[in-house]
């Protein structure tokens, strides 16, 4: 596996993905494959050997330059994608095209060229989970977390997207022999995240004065992983990984977003209840949780940041060090935020 082409290689987890590649295996060259959306920055590549990382400017959803790549290279594992549920609320139209239209043209040129494929996909095609006090005996029991064999019951347009997305690669590798894996991973922290989601949007917030906005009570439940984690868990996948099956990635973060917020405010100095209760997220997922028994017990995987807290300070200090990598857009996304009382 000697050329590899990550799409979406530029945004959040995939440029981690990237530095986690140059770092760990030299024998590798990328090739980062990115339409540079307002998600995607060039920043994140920066210092990267120039002779061991390419970048391509470019769409997945362009089927003649995905094959020109394609033809040239072991393996494709694909990041790009429309990533926040909000902006899937406000206009689902680029969640279609290039979470699913993107993903097809992708598998296409995998299948002409017999290039080894990986998806990164999300927890959240399995819908939500009850909180675990509603769960008879508080959810000690079977069913608490998501596994390989939950229903998928994707809740906004961009889970659906991503479930979308997911049901073609089974196609491609049922159908037409594709080479495929995929992984279902629970929610990214660390550098290089957009101020857009939830925990760099509360840090940044701080840092600028402004109050953070928690959606509704706070009781929604994710299941953190650090992002390095969850790149060595897709190193781990691409090299040893089943051909056509899907592991489940987490690190038994689970945490209610109250209980987060009150720990970034902690952390960086303030009281604990100096934030705003906003407009809750229409169709909010209540809690999320993965089982990684699989990717565990057969890949011999296991999370290396098991204090979140510390993983939590290193990420306020990134965001604290990096001002100039956010502060130009915080105006501007915390004016949409705005607009829905958010
Ligand atoms: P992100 O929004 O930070 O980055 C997405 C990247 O894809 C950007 O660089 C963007 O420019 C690029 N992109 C978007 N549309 C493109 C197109 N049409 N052609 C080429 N490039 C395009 O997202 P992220 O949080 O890093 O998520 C990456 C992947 O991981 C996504 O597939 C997401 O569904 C999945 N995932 C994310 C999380 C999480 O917690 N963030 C958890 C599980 C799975
Ligand atoms: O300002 C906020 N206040 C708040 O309370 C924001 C932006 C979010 N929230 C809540 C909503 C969620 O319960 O925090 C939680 C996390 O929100 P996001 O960061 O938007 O993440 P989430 O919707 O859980 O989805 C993330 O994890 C799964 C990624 O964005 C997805 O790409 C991934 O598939």
């Amino acid at each position: 596996m000697k050329n590899i082409i990550v799409t979406g290689g530029a945004g959040f987890i995939g440029s981690n993905f990237v530095h986690y590649v140059v770092n760990n295996h030299p024998e590798v060259h990328v090739v980062v494959l990115d339409k540079l959306t307002y998600a995607g920055n060039r920043a994140n590549l920066a210092g990267l050997p120039a002779d061991r990382v390419e970048l391509v400017v470019g769409d997945i959803c362009d089927a003649e330059l995905v094959d020109r790549l394609v033809s040239k290279a072991d393996a494709v594992v694909h990041y790009a994608a429309e990533s926040h549920n909000d902006n899937s609320l406000i206009d689902p139209t680029p969640f279609i095209q290039t979470n699913i239209v993107g993903t097809y043209t992708l598998l296409q040129a995998c299948r002409k060229y017999d290039v080894r494929f990986h998806h990164i996909s999300t927890d959240e095609v399995y819908g939500d989970l009850p909180l675990r006090e509603d769960l008879p005996g508080h959810g000690e029991g079977v069913g608490e977390k998501f596994t390989p064999e939950s229903r998928y019951n994707p809740s906004s347009p961009y889970s659906s997207s991503k479930a979308s997305s997911d049901l073609l690669v089974h196609a491609w590798v049922r159908s037409f022999d594709l080479k495929a894996t995929i992984s279902n991973c629970s929610n990214n922290y660390g550098p290089y995240q957009h101020i857009e989601k939830f925990i760099p949007r509360q840090i940044t917030n701080i840092l600028s004065g402004i109050r953070p906005k928690l959606y509704g009570s706070g009781k929604n439940v994710r299941d953190w992983i650090h992002t390095n984690d969850h790149s060595r868990a897709v190193w781990t996948i691409l090299t040893k990984g089943k051909i056509g099956e899907v592991y489940l990635i987490g690190a038994d973060g689970e945490k209610d977003n109250k209980a987060v917020l009150e720990m970034i405010l902690e952390l960086m100095g303030q009281p604990k209840d100096a934030y705003d209760q906003v407009n809750d997220r229409p169709g909010h997922d209540l809690r999320y949780a993965i089982d990684s028994t699989k990717l565990r017990e057969e890949l011999g995987w296991r999370p290396e940041y098991t204090d979140f807290q510390t993983g939590l300070k290193h990420t306020i200090d990134w965001y604290t060090e990096h001002e100039d990598w956010w502060k130009s857009e915080k105006a501007a996304v915390e004016a949409k935020y705005a607009k829905n009382g958010q």
